[in-house]
This record gives structure tokens, sequence and C-alpha cells, in this order.
């Protein structure tokens, strides 16, 4: 591609010294650490000092303000642009020491841009594609929460920063669908259009038009030169004025604008430019200034930037002051992420069906039981699938749908879009005031992986609903029967992975997932059903504990303790009786979460496991991760293989998942 020269683009000088801050504590702080990635923070200085100096409503006075507009940076590993920003405009938590510390540990500029690691940073950002992802769901978030309260407590937009990266990822493919589909008018994003990836010149890959790619999903398109702030200032100014499409600002610029010999090649992309380089770059950028030294006079206008949102948010804590008492309650208890207080209600309502019916039911449709329930009583429960929402059971009979410019439901049809889908719930629950859920395959989770990994990784309170859990989804066959993820999923720090295993303890768990604010979860429900296995109406969330004693031993201490979950959980009830009948005292653990589990004390641990000589876990799953609650003598009872498309009643005798099979693991684990 015709690559720009530096400092081909007559600026007023005070726009471009001001950038040259960014680019300057960029490249000293990549210079420091000896590692890090200063050619996005150098090409992309001058749009941001543009948005930030005339555009962005922000507060770093009250950075969680929630109608702040919203800034991400996709291309994460250009961190150091953020962290410049947060400090020049006066975040209190990213003083100058934090950027000298820069890729350091326990620093608050980690290596990618990190969630709650500093204010101002608005997700976590690096496996590329993710922020794109994420705005979706922030822009959405936005409109929906306007939809409800108005634009006087709700107007504000969602930026991002993007580079060839990100539009190479097939994620960037589903969000840019979906945010022009539902015509997110507040969504304006800045490619990096520098054509220069890791490898160098992106033609060595890629040779997409991806501006057309974006008209073509209907997003309203400019194509600019990223380093003139004349036509940066304008391009803003038309995209803001779109209402009903989302913004893609193609900017040409010169990735490491101001190195000398770098600028423009892959070798500015990520790598610590040398003394000499640097040298070269401040006297082609005319800055004289030592290291980590910004001038009085930039370092004065940088601060006023920071200070120039402060009215507005004044003017909307004023708004919020006199909003109507009611509206005014309800939009600080969301956003503060309280539930209202009788939503326990809806749990209590849904259990006693249960019971009271004593029917076998599916977990995925006891799910959508708990669901209707809780839609009743929780406004800010916001449903979703990605195209399987008849077999997801998580459309509730009183959700409107939301679609194109049409804001005020609370069921997303998210298309086949399972990765969009994650990274948009991650937008919407980071946004404040919703708690989102999205439904698929468990055996889709991989296509929502990395989405769900970052949810994790936040501590975003986003719920993902995964149905057809095992063999048990039959005749579907070994493409869509999940084998080994549940132990992957299980393997993702801090996820709660929980997997009922009747109608109480689905409504049990939906309780749990929700009580907790901070933690994300992902719930797997069987498509077969599963008889009552719990039959109280009231008293403690058992599940919630993560596992307990679901039948104890009779007849003397225990001899057998049998492990089960989910769908598979019947079949250790019914071996016990077997056993029990036989004279073996045997004891049935419900294990509906390990993590919650293992966050219990080791005395509770330890009543729970218990110290019988024979242990037998059942899941229709791989082993791994059971090792540890069986030791050297217990016996698994579960998958090996994939699985096979076949009638249910033929695929648990044919893998040998069976009461029989548990009953025989128990006596072996017993003789050995
Ligand atoms: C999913 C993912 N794959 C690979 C990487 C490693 N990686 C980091 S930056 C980068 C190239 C990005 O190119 P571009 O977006 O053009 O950034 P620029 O060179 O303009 O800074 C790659 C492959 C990553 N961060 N995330």
């Amino acid at each position: 591609m015709d690559q720009m020269t530096p400092h081909s683009v007559k600026t007023s000088t005070s726009e471009r010294d001001l950038a040259n801050c960014i680019r300057a504590l960029s490249m000293d702080a990549v210079q420091a650490a000896n590692s890090g990635h200063p050619g996005m923070p150098m090409g992309m200085a001058d749009i941001a000092t543009v948005l930030f100096h005339d555009f962005l409503k922000f507060d770093p006075k009250d950075p969680h303000w929630l109608d702040r507009d919203r800034f991400l940076i996709s291309n994460g590993h250009g961190s150091m642009l953020l962290y410049s920003l947060l400090y020049l405009t006066g975040y209190e938590d990213m003083p100058l020491e934090e950027l000298k510390k820069f890729r350091q540990a326990r620093s608050r500029t980690p290596g990618h841009p990190e969630y709650r690691h500093a204010d101002g940073i608005e997700t976590t950002t690096g496996p590329l594609g993710q922020g794109i992802g994420n705005a979706v769901g922030l822009a959405l978030g936005e409109r929906i929460m306007n939809a409800t309260f108005g634009d006087a407590l709700v107007d504000h937009h969602t930026y991002v920063f993007m580079g060839d990266g990100c539009l190479m990822e097939g994620l960037s493919h589903e969000a840019i669908s979906l945010a022009g589909h539902l015509k997110l008018g507040k969504l304006i994003t800045f490619f990096d259009h520098n054509g220069i990836s890791i490898d160098g010149d992106t033609r060595l890959a890629v040779s997409d038009d991806q501006p057309a790619r974006f008209r073509a999903a209907n997003w309203h398109v400019q194509e600019i030169d990223g380093h003139d702030p004349v036509v940066i200032r304008a391009a803003i100014k038309e995209a803001q004025a779109v209402t009903d499409k989302p913004s893609m600002i193609a900017c040409k610029t010169v990735i490491g604008f101001g190195l000398p010999t770098k600028a423009g090649t892959g070798k500015a992309h990520g790598e610590a430019p040398g003394d000499e380089e640097i040298a070269g770059a401040r006297k082609q950028l005319g800055w004289t200034a030592p290291p980590f030294e910004i001038p009085d006079a930039l370092m004065s206008t940088w601060r006023a930037i920071g200070k120039q949102g402060a009215d507005s948010r004044a003017a909307w804590a004023k708004r919020v002051s006199e909003a109507k008492p009611d509206l005014r309650a309800e939009f600080e208890r969301r956003n503060r992420g309280e539930l209202p207080t009788n939503w326990r209600d809806a749990i209590t309502k849904a259990r006693a069906e249960f019971i009271e019916s004593g029917k076998p039911m599916a977990t995925r449709k006891a799910s959508g039981a708990v669901l209707e329930h809780l839609a009743d009583v929780i406004p800010e429960l916001l449903g979703g699938s990605a195209d399987l929402t008849p077999s997801n059971n998580t459309r509730t009979a009183q959700q409107r749908e939301i679609g194109p410019g049409k804001y005020d439901g609370s069921y997303i049809h998210y298309g086949v879009r399972e990765h969009g889908m994650a990274a948009a719930l991650n937008g919407l629950s980071l946004h404040g005031g919703l708690v989102p859920y999205g439904g698929t395959f468990l055996t889709f989770s991989d296509y929502a992986r990395p989405s769900i990994r970052l949810a994790a990784m936040m501590e975003a309170r986003s719920i993902f609903v995964m149905t057809h859990d095992s063999i048990g989804l039959g005749e579907d066959g070994p493409t869509h029967q999940p084998i080994e993820h549940l132990a992957a999923l299980r393997a993702i720090p801090q996820l709660a992975v929980y997997r009922p295993g009747d109608p109480v303890e689905t409504a049990e768990c939906w309780e749990a997932i929700l009580e907790r604010g901070r933690q994300a979860a992902l719930i797997a429900l069987s498509r077969q059903p599963m008889p009552l296995l719990r039959t109280e109406t009231k008293g403690e969330n058992r599940s919630a504990k993560g596992a307990y004693v679901l039948h104890e031993a009779e007849g003397g201490a225990r001899r057998v303790t049998l492990f089960g979950t989910g769908s598979e959980l019947h079949l250790a009830v019914e071996a016990r009786e077997r056993l029990q009948a036989q004279g073996i005292p045997t004891a049935v653990i419900s294990m509906p979460c390990r993590r919650l589990f293992e966050e219990q004390d080791a005395a509770y641990r330890a009543s729970v496991i218990g110290d019988a000589p024979a242990r037998v876990a059942v899941e229709a799953a791989v082993e791994m991760g059971w090792e540890r609650y069986l030791g050297d003598k217990g016996r698994f009872v579960g998958m090996d293989s994939f699985g096979m498309s076949g009638k249910i009643d033929d695929l648990y005798p044919l893998f040998g998942i069976t009461t029989d099979a548990v009953v025989d693991a128990a006596h072996k684990s017993l003789a050995a």
C-alpha cells in the first residue's frame, strides 16, 4: 500500500505537540521496559488527541459515571496509548510512576489493558478482535438503557480503536455484522489503516477491501488521513451525525509515526526502538524534553482536557437528582448492580412448581421455567441466543425482542454468531445496569471460548447458558455432543461452571449465579428429562456450596461415596439404592459447581468428601479433573471417546454409562 511519509501532513503545532506527548511517553515506556508496542500509540496519537480534545465525554474525577462515553482499544497491544492518555488527562490512579513501571509485575500498566487494573480501562483487550466485540455490547447496552431511562439519563457514544489484526480475526465479522444489523449509530470505530502487522506488510496475508466490508454490513464509512486533525475532527462530527448506522473511520496512518528508520515498517510494531532510534524520533518530532517529562504548557493543556467533562457530568448528576423518584431509584439500583429486593421470590416459586408437578423435566426446560419467573421481577435481565432460542429455552413469554432501531425489549437474537454473542455479552455486562445471558449448545462453547475466558478474567457478570450438554442429546451425533468441554471450561480460572442435576438444582444454580455479582458463569443443561431428585420446597440453597451430600450412607459408616453431576446424578442415586440393598453403606454427593465447592472451608469440604474407602464419579464427559476427588482407588464412569449419533436410550448403555456400571465400579473400587 502507499504509505505516507511522516510529517507529510501540516497541522497546528499545538495539536501535533499534544499528540507528541503520547508518542514520547509511549516510546520512553517501551524502551524502559525493553518490551512493548510503540507503533500503534505513535501512529494513532493524532486521532486520540482530537477525540479526547474535542469529543470524548469523560471525567477522570468520576471514572465510573454511567453516562460517560466509552473508549476502548481493541488493538490492546497499543496499551501505552491508553495509559498515556489516562496519565495526561489526570486519572488519579495513573501517576507517572505507573508509566515508568510499564509491563512490570503488579503495576497498573500491564502489557495489555486489564479491566479493573486502573480507572478508565473499560475492558480487557489484547486478544485481537475482542474489543470491537465488546464494543457492540457496550453500544447496544447504551441503547437499551436509553430506551428505559431516556436521553436525560443515558446518551453516550462508544469509541473504538482497532487495527488490521482485529479486522483479520473472524470475530470482527460477527461483531460488525451484528452492529450493522442493529443500527448501532452511537458506535464509532477508528481503523488504524497502517498496512502493517507483525510479519510485515499486511498484503502478505490479506487483500480485503476493509471499507467495502463495513459498507456491506450496513455501516457508515469514511476514509481519511489519520494524521490531519482537521479531517479527523470533521470525520468524527460526520460520524456522530449518522444515527442509524455504526461508523467506521478508516484512518490512513503511519505505524510508529516519528521513528526515523522504523516508521511505516514492521519493526515499529512491537519492539523497543533503541536509544538511537528514540534520539532520532525526538529530533524529528521536535521533542526536547527528557524521557518521561512533559513540558508544563502541554501538561496543563492535557489536564484542562481532562477537566472538560466535569460540567457534563455535573449536569447529568443534576438530571438524575431531578428525575421522577421511582425512575431515579430504579436507575440508581440498576447502576449499583443490585437486584430488586424481591428477586428470590422467583426462585421460590419455580422450585414450588417443580415439586408440585413432580414430573421429570429436562434441566434446559427447568431453566426456561426459572427464567419465566426471574424475568417478571428482574427487568435488567437481558436474554438471548445464537439462533437456538427454542432449544436453549432462553426466551420467556414476556420478553420482547430487540431489533434494528428498536431497543425497548429484553431479548436479543444474536444470529449464528456464538463468538460475537459472547463478546457482546461481556460488553453488555460491563456497561452497567444490565444482567445479560446468552445461549447456545455446550459443544459450541468452543466457538465462544476466547470471550468466556475474558469474562472470567474480568469478573464480568456474563452468563452463558449452554444446553445439550452431553451424548444425551442423541441423534445430532458426535459433532454436537460435548465430551471434553466441561473439563476445559472448569479449567478456566474464576469461571463458575454449573451443571444442575434436576429442576430444583437448576433453580438453585440460577440463584447462585445471580447472587454472585462479580463472577462469570456458565450453566450446562440437559436436553433430556431428569427425574426430580430434590423435594424440599424451601431451605438452604445447597447447590450454592458447589457440592453437598444428597444422600448420606445408611446402616453404618460410609463405605462408598458416589459423585455425580447433571444428567448422570440420577444414575448415582439409583446405584446407591442398589449398593445399600447389598448392605454397602453408600453416600451420593451432588457436585453442581466444582469452583464453588473449592471455595468452601476445609471442614465443610472434608465433611462432604468423607473418607469412604471406595469412590466413584459419574459424568458423561472425560474424566480429567475428577482424579482429585477419586484418589488412587477411585473409579470413573464416563466418556473417553467421541460420541455417536443415535437414540439416547441406546447411547448411554453403548458407552457404558449406566447404573450397573456405577455399581460395578463401586465394587471394583472397594476391591482395589
Ligand atoms: C487473537 C490474537 N492473535 C494474535 C495476537 C498477536 N498479535 C499481537 S499484535 C498482532 C498484529 C496486529 O497487527 P495490527 O492490528 O495491524 O497492529 P499494528 O501492527 O498496527 O500495531 C498480533 C498478530 C493477538 N494479540 N491476538
